[in-house]
C-alpha cells in the first residue's frame, strides 16, 4: 500500500513537470525590432538597407513584434508592392483606436494602448509599438519606416512550418 501510493505521487510530479514545459514551448516570443539614427532597422543579428528589406522571418501566432524607437523621429506603416512601387496601407494593422469588427481581415493588433485610444501606427513617434500576430497572419507583410518611407524598408513573416519526418524511399 505504501508503495502504491509512493508510485502515484511520482506520476504526479511528472505529470506537472511535462505540463509546464508543454507550457513554455507555447509561450509567445517578443521580437525586438529596432529603429536606428543611420536610417537602418535591426532585428536579432541582421540589419536593413534600401535594398535589403529588414527580415523578421520567424514569427508564430500569438508572437509579440515589438518596434523600438529609441531616437525619434522614425515610425512603422505597412505597405503594398506594386509594379510601379510602394503604397502605405494600414489594412493589416488594428490600431488601437479600432474597433475590432472594423477590421475583420487584420493581420496583427496594436497592444499596450493607452491611457486612451492612442496609437503609435503610421506615425512618428519614440518609445515601442507592440503587435500582436493574429491567427489570420499569413501572407508576409511588408513595411517601411513612415519618416523614411523606402530607406527603411522590412518584412514580417511567419516562421516556416517544420518539414515533416521523411519517410524512406523504397528503392525501385
Ligand atoms: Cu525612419
Amino acid at each position: 500500500m505504501r508503495i502504491l501510493s509512493i508510485r502515484s505521487s511520482v506520476a504526479r510530479t511528472t505529470l506537472a513537470v511535462m505540463l509546464s514545459s508543454a507550457a513554455s514551448a507555447f509561450a509567445a516570443n517578443t521580437h525586438v525590432v529596432v529603429a536606428h539614427p543611420n536610417l537602418t532597422w535591426t532585428y536579432g543579428g541582421k540589419t536593413s538597407s534600401q535594398t535589403q528589406p529588414l527580415q523578421v522571418d520567424d514569427l508564430q501566432v500569438g508572437d509579440i513584434i515589438d518596434i523600438q524607437v529609441p531616437q525619434a523621429p522614425h515610425g512603422f506603416i505597412t505597405i503594398n508592392k506594386t509594379a510601379t512601387g510602394q503604397t502605405e496601407t494600414k489594412d493589416p494593422v488594428l490600431a488601437c483606436d479600432e474597433t475590432a469588427t472594423s477590421k475583420p481581415n487584420a493581420v496583427l493588433r496594436e497592444i499596450q494602448c493607452g491611457p486612451g485610444p492612442t496609437s503609435n501606427f503610421g506615425k512618428s513617434f519614440k518609445g515601442s509599438l507592440k503587435l500582436e500576430v493574429l491567427p489570420t497572419f499569413k501572407n508576409p507583410v511588408d513595411f517601411y519606416c513612415v519618416v523614411h518611407k523606402a530607406v527603411m524598408p522590412g518584412t514580417l513573416k511567419l516562421k516556416p512550418a517544420a518539414a515533416p519526418a521523411k519517410v524512406p524511399q523504397k528503392k525501385q
